[in-house]
């Protein structure tokens, strides 16, 4: 059977992580104009609530940050919600954990769908929220507590609020942009949440980041296709998920190599084209969506950056 994977993608295969790109102004749908409207509506909103909630995913601490939220919500009592634990390595978790403790930010490591879980952040803005007011003594005091989630598409905010209010008050779906408008939503007798539309960062200098991105279903296709997405992913779980893929697939010899797996795949799940040939944008589907739904245990996309003393 022929292989069909061109020279572009097999450049994939090898030293992504050091290549360079450019997604702003030459990617037409990178930063559509509704992403824009949100960001401005964030702002407008910052003044109506008591904390802002950042949420991002625990596979990807870094990659799903937005620098357009950072500096807007900056001066505003804020918490960095790392959703998705369950999808995440606890070893890898753990390493964020001393990181992040060296920096000066407020965060949490939290899964979504576990109401004990994303509980815990109430208590965490509340505290947060009395140590500023300690620090800015004129602030009335008020019992409702006001919250705005905001963050990349699809890292689960409005999730996130139907847990904490019992309902599902604010629609989900796998997909990034399901939540198109600003949402008020009553958690609890003393608590309002604002869901807010995802949205991403204007520009994004690195491609292994907007491949996590596309991974994570942050970003469209249009922008990172499937075949760079799945290239992608199948090199980061043969290094580091091997057995499950082995185990998921059934793949009894399983090597390292990116195309001999992705034949292999092709072979288990009959991605076969007329002519004998594979198919190998089906094979792509396969892995992303399977990836998706977790089927290859726990998976941390990044690492800490590791800090190089000279
Ligand atoms: N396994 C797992 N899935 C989660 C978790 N949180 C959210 N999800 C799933 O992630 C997907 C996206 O969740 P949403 O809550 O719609 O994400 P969002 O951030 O509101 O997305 P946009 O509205 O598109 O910006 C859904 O399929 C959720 O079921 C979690 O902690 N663990
Ligand atoms: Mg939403």
């Amino acid at each position: 059977m022929a292989k069909i994977i061109t020279t572009k993608k097999n450049n994939i295969s090898t030293e992504i992580t050091a290549e360079e790109y450019s997604y702003n102004s030459a990617n037409a749908n990178w930063f559509p104009g509704h992403m824009l409207k949100a960001m401005n509506k964030i702002k407008e909103n910052l003044k109506r609530v008591d904390v802002v909630l950042e949420i991002r995913d625990a596979r990807s601490p870094l990659a799903t940050s937005n620098i357009s939220f950072t500096d807007t919500i900056k001066e505003k009592p804020s918490l960095i919600v790392f959703n998705k634990t369950n999808l995440a390595k606890a070893e890898v978790i753990s390493l964020w954990e001393e990181w992040l403790n060296k920096k000066d930010e407020n965060f949490i490591f939290i899964n979504g769908l576990d109401k004990n879980s994303v509980t815990k952040i109430i208590q965490r803005s509340k505290d947060i929220l009395n140590k500023y007011k300690k620090d800015n003594d004129n602030l009335n005091k008020k019992n409702r507590l006001k919250m705005m989630i905001i963050g990349l598409p699809n890292t689960g905010k409005s999730t996130i609020i139907n847990t904490l209010s019992n309902r599902n008050a604010s629609k989900v779906a796998d997909k990034p942009g399901q939540t198109q408008k600003e949402l008020w939503v009553k958690a609890s007798n003393d608590l309002d949440i604002l869901d807010t539309p995802g949205v991403l960062a204007p520009t994004i200098s690195n491609k292994n980041q907007a491949l996590q991105l596309s991974a994570l279903n942050a970003i469209s296709e249009r922008i990172m296709d499937a075949e760079d997405t799945a290239c992608f992913l199948v090199e980061h779980l043969l290094m580091n998920n091997a057995e499950k893929v082995k185990e998921h697939f059934k793949i009894e010899n399983l090597t390292n190599n990116l195309v001999e797996t992705l034949n292999q795949i092709a072979k288990v799940r009959g991605c076969i084209l007329n002519k004998n040939e594979f198919d190998y944008e089906r094979v792509y589907q396969v892995v992303i969506n399977d990836f998706r739904k977790g089927c290859f245990g726990p998976v941390s996309l990044e690492r800490p950056p590791v800090v190089t003393t000279t």
